[in-house]
């Protein structure tokens, strides 16, 4: 046991803790098996036989394994990316297959890039992405926080949960202004009550499959809730998929009102927490397609012309660098019409950036789709 426990300690340089025999064949038997699949999978594209075997023995000194990060992808052949860094070093120790699949998603972010330095940018410059209310229904700007010095799921103990949590409601209690509120945990919150804001597109799902997969929902749902202020368009996730999800939503397609409330919320919890913040990937998140800005700036929208051919759609978005899902957020199929449309880079540009990149893709599609007559 000491000579483990000396090991944990320095296991990057030493290397001797073994991977079990029983974790290698695991690891061999999903890898065939995602090989012979049909997965169109990030992992399944960027996990060559000569990585999987280079990558296969390591361990982080959180004493993750490759298995606890791709095991989401070997369950779930329909995963988009199928990979989850089960701890901020995996980026690192498994960097030979994280880097390809980053590169891939966020468009050219290669080995040798730096994430930007933070860059809000400057709210009077974006505008109402549809004044006359014919499409959007609704906005919303995501972001998601690691706490300094703890894991990612698959690593958390249920005390970590327990620690997050109450770190964060004395916080919580203390929200000025617009943004004072209320936080309500999961393991009190009634069912019914959870079931309407889950309905109502403020709450995360319960029992996604890709997380479940990727032991995001050990002990659940102990350390999980939600804070929201008094008219729900400021609403913070406590430790579902990251430890903190920071939302600011609202209907229509005041843009710079649901992105500058998401930024003062952000202010507010930086006085107090710090947040996992790596030189080349910026912010850290569970999810390698999260890291850099991790802004997900989304509406809610109706395009009946364009959304005929969900296909064209979909070309059409990637074109202005853009994804779309369902009205359920991810994962989900589109219901009456309504289509989640977001910006779909998060790394190697600025919070800037991404605003932007989703401000000049929506106005291009609501154009063209009032240019189809
Ligand atoms: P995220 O990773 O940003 O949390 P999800 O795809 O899991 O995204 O969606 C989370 C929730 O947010 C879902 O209920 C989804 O319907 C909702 N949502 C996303 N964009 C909007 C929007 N513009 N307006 C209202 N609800 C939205
Ligand atoms: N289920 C994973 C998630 C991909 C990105 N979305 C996140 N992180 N919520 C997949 O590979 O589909």
């Amino acid at each position: 046991m000491q000579q483990q426990e000396r090991c944990k300690k320095c296991n990057i340089k030493c290397g001797l803790i073994k991977v079990s025999p029983d974790i290698l064949r695991a690891l061999e038997d999903g890898f065939e098996k995602l090989e012979k699949s049909d997965s169109n999978s990030l992992l399944k594209k960027y996990l060559t036989r000569q990585i999987f075997d280079q990558l296969k023995d390591k361990k982080t000194s959180f004493g993750s394994s490759l298995l606890d990060c791709v095991q989401s992808g070997f369950m779930n052949y329909d995963s988009g990316v199928g990979i989850y860094a089960a701890d901020p070093e995996a980026y690192v120790v498994f960097g030979r297959l994280f880097n390809p699949i980053i590169q891939d998603y966020h468009v050219g972010f290669t080995p040798e890039d730096k994430h930007p330095k933070l860059d809000w940018g400057d709210f009077s410059s974006l505008e109402n992405l549809d004044p006359n209310g014919e499409h959007v229904i609704s906005t919303r700007v995501r972001c998601g926080r690691s706490l300094e010095g703890y894991p990612f799921n698959p690593c958390l103990t249920e005390n970590h949960y327990r620690e997050i949590e109450a770190k964060l409601i004395p916080i919580f209690r203390e929200m000025p202004g617009e943004l004072n509120g209320e936080y309500k945990s999961l393991l009190t919150m009634p069912k019914e009550e959870q079931n309407q804001l889950i309905d109502d597109h403020y709450l995360f799902k319960e029992g996604d499959r890709f997380l479940q997969a990727a032991n995001a929902c050990r002990y659940w749902p102990v350390g999980r809730g939600i804070f929201f202020n008094k008219t729900k368009t400021f609403l913070i996730w406590v430790n579902e998929e990251d430890h903190l999800r920071i939302i600011s939503m609202q209907p229509g397609g005041d843009l710079p009102s649901v992105y500058k409330r998401m930024v003062d919320g952000v202010h507010v919890l930086e006085q107090h927490l710090t947040f996992s913040r790596s030189p080349r990937f910026g912010f850290l998140t569970f999810c390698p397609s999260n890291l850099g800005t991790t802004i997900r700036a989304s509406v809610h929208i109706k395009v009946p012309k364009l959304s005929s051919n969900r296909e064209k759609l979909e070309s059409l978005a990637e074109k202005y660098h853009l994804q779309v899902r369902g009205t359920r957020g991810e994962h989900t199929e589109s219901e009456g019409g309504v289509y989640d449309i977001s910006n779909k880079r998060r790394l190697g540009l600025t919070e800037s950036d991404a605003i932007r990149e989703m401000q000049d893709g929506i106005l291009e599609i609501i154009r063209i789709e009032q240019s189809l007559g």
